[in-house]
């Protein structure tokens, strides 16, 4: 369903605004930031902050403040990455979003999609993105390829979220920076950190490792530190706070 949506979506972007327009933007041309050297920066959290004003299973989380503000705050609290929602019929993002945050920071930014169409890649390096989320549920091997592939070569990091085994096994031939393993269950919407124990055992080491959603104490990432993994995508814990940059900084604090 969420498919059939972004689907539509695309086409109606294609039309829009073509491939080459894309390429003519500003941000086309910029130097992405390396995903790996921020996340394993001694002074920094591994934190990758995200801003996310909806999400379908919680409603709206909070409306009331600002990409540019939540996400200067989110770096300065020692954010690896930020992640920002793109998608604007579940998640109330936008484009603009993506744009805000670029030109607001000076460390690596996620575009945060159901990416489903190589004109996606190519437009999250246009908005100034340096890291581009594949979703392993929703697509098959051929296309987690291609657009790694074309990712890749646009000089994006690639972070590809699986939430079982079958998923991760299936991936594991493909270029990429980092393997995610989502902590929410994509069905039932039923959340457990433990996916992230179980699946990081069968994650090879030269990924690196993500553990996401559902991460609301230090002590979890602590423990997720000791099973090996490098990053933590937190969105709601901080999000439903009035204001999530300031619910940072007293997390790592
Ligand atoms: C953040 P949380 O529970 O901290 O808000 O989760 C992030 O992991 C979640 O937003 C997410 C997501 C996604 C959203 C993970 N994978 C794919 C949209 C699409």
């Amino acid at each position: 369903k969420i498919v059939a949506h972004k689907r539509k979506e695309v086409e109606q972007d294609k039309r829009e605004r073509s491939v080459a327009e894309l390429e003519r933007s500003d941000f086309f041309q910029r130097q992405t930031h390396s995903f790996r050297e921020f996340l394993l920066a001694p002074d920094r959290t591994g934190i990758i902050a995200e801003f996310k004003r909806r999400s379908p299973s919680k409603g709206i989380i909070n409306d009331a403040v600002l990409v540019k503000n939540v996400t200067k705050a989110y770096a300065e609290a020692g954010a690896s990455a930020l992640s920002v929602l793109t998608d604007s019929n579940f998640f109330m993002g936008d484009r603009g979003d993506l744009l805000e945050a670029r030109g607001a920071n000076d460390i690596p930014v996620l575009r945060k999609d159901f990416m489903i169409d190589e004109y996606q890649i190519i437009e999250a390096k246009s908005l100034g993105a340096d890291i581009v989320l594949l979703i392993a549920a929703i697509l098959s091997p051929t296309e987690i390829k291609k657009m790694a592939a074309l990712a890749k070569a646009l000089g994006l990091n690639v972070l590809l979220e699986v939430h079982n085994l079958e998923e991760l096994k299936r991936s594991l031939d493909v270029n990429l920076d980092a393997i995610g393993v989502n902590n929410r269950n994509l069905n039932d919407f039923t959340v457990s950190v433990e996916t992230s124990y179980q699946l990081g055992e069968y994650i090879p080491p030269e990924f690196l490792k993500i553990s996401e959603s559902a991460i609301s104490n230090t002590d979890t990432i602590k423990q997720l530190k000791k099973a090996g993994f490098n990053g933590f995508l937190i969105g709601e814990n901080f999000m439903k706070q009035p204001e999530p940059g300031q619910a940072m900084k007293d997390f790592v604090k």
